[in-house]
């Protein structure tokens, strides 16, 4: 860190795109105070609906039936089941999804679990350096511990005051709005800790490692 406060951050990709959308006015529609470019990653655009996305097979598991296993490099292990999840802390949060499909929605209200209160609970151990997230259909998906760790990420259960649908990874998902939506678990069911990363079903297939909407990490860099 320096410490000229008055230097300005190093350009960037992201910077010179968004100093030319100012530039042009692009995005803006005039609705909003500030501009669109502001909250839109590149190359995405907003929808109002919210569309399904997932590999097919649409598990349902009541929540009578439902278990959470978090496993690997902690101190705790748990197997939490509908009671254990609800008597960890309960927030809420109101945050943007962008899939690497180019659409964008805004403003969803989530409950549930923030993953710093799962963290503070299960205890990682000094190598836990990542997390590979299980889901009851099969789907795995990876993310450096710091990202899982995200202060607005969270387990979600609840989605604009409802429970969360099936459809959407009910009766719970993962919610990491600063990466791409596949990083999102629907139906979650593990939580691994892990020494080295292991890219997920997604990321061995050719999308991006971390997924970072701003830099538009959509695919592998060798695909
Ligand atoms: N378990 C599971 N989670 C998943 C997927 C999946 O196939 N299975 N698809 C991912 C992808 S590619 C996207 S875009 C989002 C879609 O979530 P949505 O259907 O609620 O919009 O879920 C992500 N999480
Ligand atoms: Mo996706």
């Amino acid at each position: 860190m320096s410490d000229d406060d008055d230097a300005p951050p190093p350009d960037s990709k992201l910077t010179r795109s968004k100093r030319q959308w100012a530039k042009e006015g692009r995005f803006l529609t005039g609705r909003q105070a500030r501009p669109e470019a502001e909250r839109l990653p590149p190359g995405q655009h907003p929808v109002r609906d919210w569309p399904v996305l997932d590999l097919g097979l649409r598990p349902d598991v009541p929540r009578e039936d439902w278990r959470l296993r978090i496993w690997g490099l902690v101190q705790a292990p748990a197997v939490l089941d509908w009671a254990g999840l609800e008597a960890l802390p309960a927030v809420e949060t109101v945050t943007d999804i962008h899939c690497v499909t180019t659409w964008s929605r805004y403003d969803n209200h989530w409950t549930g679990v923030a993953t710093r209160d799962l963290i503070a609970a299960v205890r990682p151990k000094a190598e836990a350096g990542f997390v590979v997230l299980h889901s009851f259909d099969g789907y795995t998906t990876n993310l450096t511990l710091e990202d899982f760790a995200a202060e607005d990420a969270l387990l979600a259960n609840g989605w604009e005051g409802r429970p969360l649908e099936a459809r959407h990874g009910g009766p719970l998902r993962l919610v990491v709005p600063h990466l791409y939506f596949w990083k999102s678990a629907k139906w979650l069911r593990g939580i691994e800790f892990v020494r080295d990363d292991q890219p997920g079903y997604w990321e061995v297939r050719g999308y991006h490692n971390r997924g970072d909407p701003w830099r538009e990490q959509r695919y592998s860099e060798d695909v």
